[in-house]
């Protein structure tokens, strides 16, 4: 079956485009009502074919020498699987993925998410808001703030929102912003952002090297590759994971800057050993540059080109942390040749365990203040998005079996304990090859820089099913 690009929401194979985006959660207060008014809305999802041409229109509009971005429009839907259970609506094609099923709150505690009591009883320390039930969230992208808040208005009129014929009511809504300058693409804590995402066979035609790329099942319900055989109604669909994850970002820079001091890298300047830290906790430099491919210095012109920026595999050093840390975020959440190229019989294929990131950063930038005195008092962050046809092999299995894992290692003659994602890892947080000169060594009590403090899993529905089935003209 070939892709069909107008029934597909836009955002999960070719991203809204965005400079700022707004997340619109929400609760169903009428069945009936709301099916009605989704089958007249559906027709405002973006579809990818859309953005596509909203892409191509941006490039072109660029390319003619205009300096501001052509600001596009996008809107998708995805719903959480109470979602379905309030609207009466058969999800059983859905509900093998487990961790969808029980919704991310019941998840918090295995995530590795801090909270009180345990099991059952498991209250995670959440913002107030994600410890309701939430139905489904409205996604609204956009080039300008006002762009996006005139057709989230319309959005909230065609539920009828705010009037008598009201379908819905607002859970809450968070703003993301891509940061501002030449910060624009890079995430809070300095890092560009968003360069590795899976090329989807079939779908990107001439993609850059990298990775290898997977079948559009890992991605898009009802294709090759998915594990399920028959998706009935949910085909063309995908799951949406959704994390509000805090960055402690003065406190991060304040801890690289203290432990620089305590690390010291012959013939390199404290401040060089921060950049060299930083880079093995992320396992790319600021620019991009991928340490694998230069692990001594930041090279910007290797992450200029599209060429390298992503192609490398850590093959030349299987099984050693020498240039990259086997901890790092990056070789953590995408590991490559350390397991798929493994030695006989240790190979394994990740390709189910890829995911298409979609996040956006929120929150204002550092403020002097903040910098001096090495403590947050704004919040800010990443509203942390991301696709895929299993929540249980995507996003769930890369926190909790790769990024938590201190024994997650390439393969089985281990050098070292890897330790956790210092990024992302919750529980024990230390990890060896911090130091690329002692690379035994292990780093312990790393602070925790990024805190989850909400989300939810949902599905995001093709637009036949938005119109047929969730929607409803009756
Ligand atoms: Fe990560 N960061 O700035 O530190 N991430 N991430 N992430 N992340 C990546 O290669 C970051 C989070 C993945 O294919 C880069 O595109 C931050 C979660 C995956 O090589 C940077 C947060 C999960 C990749 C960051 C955060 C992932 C990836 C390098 C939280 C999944 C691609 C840019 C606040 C559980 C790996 C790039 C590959 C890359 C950062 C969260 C997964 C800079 C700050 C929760 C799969």
């Amino acid at each position: 079956m070939s892709l069909d690009l107008n029934n597909i929401q836009g955002d999960i194979l070719s991203g809204l485009p965005k400079k700022t985006q707004t997340y619109f959660f929400f609760e169903i207060t009428d069945v009936k009502r709301f099916r009605q008014q989704l089958a007249k809305f559906a027709d405002n999802i973006r579809t990818v074919k859309q953005v596509l041409d909203d892409r191509k229109d941006i490039d072109d509009h660029k390319r003619k020498g205009n300096k501001d971005f052509l600001s596009k429009v996008g809107v998708n839907i995805a719903f959480s699987h109470k979602a379905f259970v309030k609207l009466g609506i058969d999800d059983s094609v859905l509900t093998g993925d487990a961790n969808y099923l029980r919704g991310q709150k019941k998840d918090a505690e295995s995530l590795g998410d801090k909270g009180t009591g345990s099991g059952a009883n498991f209250a995670p320390d959440w913002d107030a808001a994600f410890l309701k039930d939430i139905h489904g969230v409205i996604l609204v992208s956009g080039g300008t703030r006002e762009a996006v808040e005139d057709a989230l208005k319309k959005a909230k009129q065609a539920f009828g929102l705010s009037s008598s014929e009201s379908s819905i009511q607002e859970v809450i809504s968070i703003i993301g912003d891509v940061r501002p300058g030449k910060e624009s693409g890079h995430e809070h804590f300095g890092f560009l952002d968003s360069i590795s995402n899976p090329a989807v066979i079939g779908f990107d035609k001439n993609p850059n090297p990298g990775p290898k790329p997977v079948p559009a099942g890992v991605l898009v319900m009802g294709h090759p590759g998915d594990t399920v055989a028959d998706r009935k109604w949910a085909a063309d669909g995908s799951f949406l994971a959704f994390r509000y994850l805090l960055q402690g970002v003065p406190e991060f820079d304040k801890y690289l800057k203290d432990t620089a001091t305590q690390v010291p890298v012959p013939g390199f300047s404290t401040d060089e050993v921060k950049e060299l830290l930083g880079a093995r906790f992320i396992g790319r430099w600021k620019s991009g540059t991928p340490i694998d491919l230069s692990p001594f210095t930041d090279i910007p012109s290797i992450a200029a080109d599209p060429q390298k920026i992503n192609n490398f595999h850590y093959s030349g050093e299987l099984n050693s942390q020498k240039f990259c840390p086997f901890a790092s975020h990056i070789r953590k959440t995408n590991p490559r040749a350390d397991l798929e190229d493994a030695p006989a019989p240790h190979a394994t294929s990740i390709e189910h365990n890829r995911i298409m990131r979609r996040g956006v950063q929120f929150g204002p930038e550092v403020t002097q203040a903040e910098r001096d005195s090495g403590k947050t008092a704004n919040r800010r962050g990443l509203l942390f998005a991301c696709y895929q046809t299993s929540i249980t092999a995507g996003f769930a299995f890369l926190q909790q079996s790769w990024a938590n894992n201190a024994k997650f290692q390439p393969f089985q003659t281990t050098p070292q304990v890897p330790g956790l994602d210092p990024i992302i890892g919750q529980g024990n947080r230390q990890m060896s090859g911090a130091d690329p000169n002692n690379p035994a060594t292990v780093l312990s009590n790393i602070p925790v820089f990024v805190t989850p403090r909400g989300g939810e899993y949902f599905f995001s529905p093709s637009l036949k099913a938005l119109k047929q089935t969730i929607g409803s003209a009756a």
